[in-house]
C-alpha cells in the first residue's frame, strides 16, 4: 500500500516536473499545403507572419543559392528579413543576378552582374517581399528568394508537407507564397509541442 502510494506520488512529481519545463519550450508546426488547379504542391513557402510585438535580429549565418546547370538551385529560398545571400556560379559559363523588383516594386530591381565559374556575391535582402531571381545571359532560368519577417518558416516538399521547429507558443497567422498560386492565411494556435495545420492553395 505504502508502496504504490510512493509510486503514485512519484508519478505526479515528474508529471509536474514535466509540465513545467513546457514553459517555455519551444513547439513546433507540422503541416500540409494542399492545392487546387495548380501542377504541384511543391515548393510552396509557408511562414509565421509579422508578430508586432517581438523584434528579431538579422541572421548570421548566410544562406546560398547555386546557378547550375542553367538553373537557379533551390528554385525557391525563404529567408528571414536581414539575411545575406551568397549567389554562386557553379557552372562553366557566365552567369547573371537580377531582379526587376520585389514583390512588383521596381524601386527595388537591382542587378548583381555576371560572374564566372566558382565566384560568388553576397546580398543582404533588408526589403520584406518576393524577389525574383533572373539570369540575363539566359531567359530561361529563374528562381525566388522569398524574405519573411519571422525566422519561423518553410519550404514544402514534393508531397506538400512542411515542418517549422522551434516556435514559441502562441497564436500566430500562418502565410504562404507559391509560384502559381494564391497566397493563403492559417492561423496556428500552438499550445502543444506539436500542432498540424492543412493549408489550401489556390490558383
Ligand atoms: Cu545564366
Amino acid at each position: 500500500m505504502t508502496l504504490i502510494k510512493i509510486a503514485a506520488q512519484s508519478a505526479l512529481v515528474t508529471g509536474f516536473a514535466m509540465a513545467l519545463a513546457g514553459v517555455g519550450q519551444a513547439n513546433e508546426i507540422k503541416g500540409k499545403v494542399n492545392v487546387q488547379g495548380i501542377k504541384s504542391a511543391e515548393n510552396i513557402a509557408v511562414y509565421v507572419d509579422v508578430l508586432p510585438e517581438k523584434k528579431f535580429d538579422a541572421p548570421k549565418d548566410h544562406v546560398a543559392v547555386d546557378q547550375r546547370k542553367m538553373a537557379f538551385i533551390p528554385h525557391v529560398v525563404i529567408v528571414q528579413q536581414g539575411t545575406t545571400v551568397e549567389f554562386l556560379n557553379s557552372d562553366a559559363v557566365g552567369h547573371n543576378v537580377y531582379w526587376p523588383s520585389i514583390s512588383g516594386n521596381k524601386k527595388l530591381a537591382h542587378n548583381l552582374g555576371t560572374w564566372p565559374k566558382g565566384e560568388k556575391k553576397p546580398f543582404q535582402f533588408n526589403d520584406l517581399g518576393v524577389v525574383s531571381l533572373l539570369c540575363n545571359v539566359h531567359p530561361e532560368m529563374s528562381g525566388y528568394v522569398v524574405v519573411v519577417p519571422t525566422p519561423y518558416f518553410a519550404v514544402t516538399d514534393k508531397d506538400g508537407n512542411f515542418e517549422i521547429k522551434n516556435v514559441p507558443p502562441g497564436k500566430y497567422s500562418l502565410k504562404t507564397w507559391s509560384e502559381d498560386g494564391k497566397p493563403a492565411t492559417q492561423a496556428v494556435d500552438l499550445s502543444s509541442a506539436t500542432t498540424t495545420v492543412e493549408l489550401v492553395v489556390k490558383k
